[in-house]
């Protein structure tokens, strides 16, 4: 008999969710409208024994505790912030997740951001399309990216990734996190306040989760300043975003390109109302070539539960 799992979310790619339905008998979450969603669990919990799930969705209590059997749970991205911890160490149950394969897609969307927001990208594609530039409206030049400093909030494969980036830009790069990372040349910043104030963007790619909740709020964002920018390709709970909003609008922060937000999908209506922000919505993983990786490491990871191999990339 193949083992009964839960799937949250569908991969884009056909191969994976191909493979799905081979290997495994799979209750599909997704295909009900979300209102029918906990009804649907509780039907078919009972024999579930892995969830493939995805970083914003993670696993909490209420779902776990429609899960008596679940001994595996499959993130599809890298960010395992959404999972109770405390929960899964109790019940034994395993966790993995899907690092290294969407570094360099995140990488490209945090400088894409930057670009697009140092750039006044969206503005100016605006100015075009609007018949502003017909009608002549004057144009202020943008800055120059050029000897400017960008501080990077977490300096994991993500962060370093974006700094390799940047330094084709001729920037000077600066990193902050609580651990000091060895074999690098990028100068540590003594705290996140201090990266702040040494930088001219701010590039967040710090996990999630209770240690950096909250951490870029008015002191920090002031310490950017009027010139500086803020790039989130992490996790918006690590970012205050009514401060940000305020900081934005006031002008005591210059500008921001953000690919999350605190509580997706929904986003401020004054931050979407704000002419110097960049918005996309939670995409830095999402191309094809990625997300057919992070989906096969998701059916890789299951196979190997299943078979009773060694996980391929454990978190717990
Ligand atoms: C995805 C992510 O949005 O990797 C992460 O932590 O947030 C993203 O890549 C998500 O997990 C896709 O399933």
């Amino acid at each position: 008999m193949k083992p009964e799992i839960l799937v949250m979310a569908p991969s884009p790619s056909p191969a994976v969710m191909a493979q799905f339905d081979v290997h495994f008998t799979c209750h599909h979450v997704w295909r009900l409208p979300a209102d029918e969603h906990a009804a649907f669990i509780a039907t078919v919990g009972a024999g579930v024994r892995a969830l493939a799930t995805t970083g914003t969705i993670g696993m909490d209590a209420a779902l776990a505790a429609r899960l008596p059997r679940l001994e595996l749970v499959a993130v599809n991205g890298i960010g395992v912030d959404a999972v109770d911890f405390e929960l899964t160490r109790a019940r034994g149950i395993r966790v993995t997740n899907t690092p290294g394969v969407l570094t360099d897609d995140v990488a490209d969307l945090a400088v894409a951001l930057l670009l697009a927001a140092a750039r006044r990208i969206p503005a100016l594609d605006h100015y075009v399309r609007g018949g502003q530039w017909q009608a002549r409206v004057p144009l202020q030049p943008a800055r120059t990216l050029r000897g400017k400093t960008a501080g990077i909030y977490g300096f994991g494969r993500i962060g370093k990734a974006v700094a390799q980036r940047l330094a084709g830009f001729g920037m000077a790069l600066r990193y902050f996190q609580p651990n000091v990372v060895a074999a690098t040349d990028v100068p540590r910043s003594a705290s996140l306040l201090a990266l702040a104030q040494e930088s001219d963007y701010l590039v967040v790619c710090a996990p999630g989760g209770a240690a950096t909740r909250g951490m870029i709020g008015p002191a920090v964002l002031a310490a950017l300043g009027p010139q500086g920018t803020l790039i989130n390709v992490a996790r918006g709970s690590i970012v205050d975003e009514a401060a940000l909003v305020a900081a934005l609008a006031a002008g005591t922060l210059g500008a921001a390109g953000l690919d999350v937000f605190a509580n997706e999908p929904e986003v401020p209506v004054a931050l979407a109302a704000l002419p110097n922000v960049v918005l996309t919505p939670h995409v830095g993983s999402l191309t094809v070539e990625t997300r057919h990786a992070m989906g096969q490491l998701v059916i890789d990871n299951l196979l190997a539960h299943f078979a009773g191999a060694p996980l391929l990339t454990p978190v717990q």
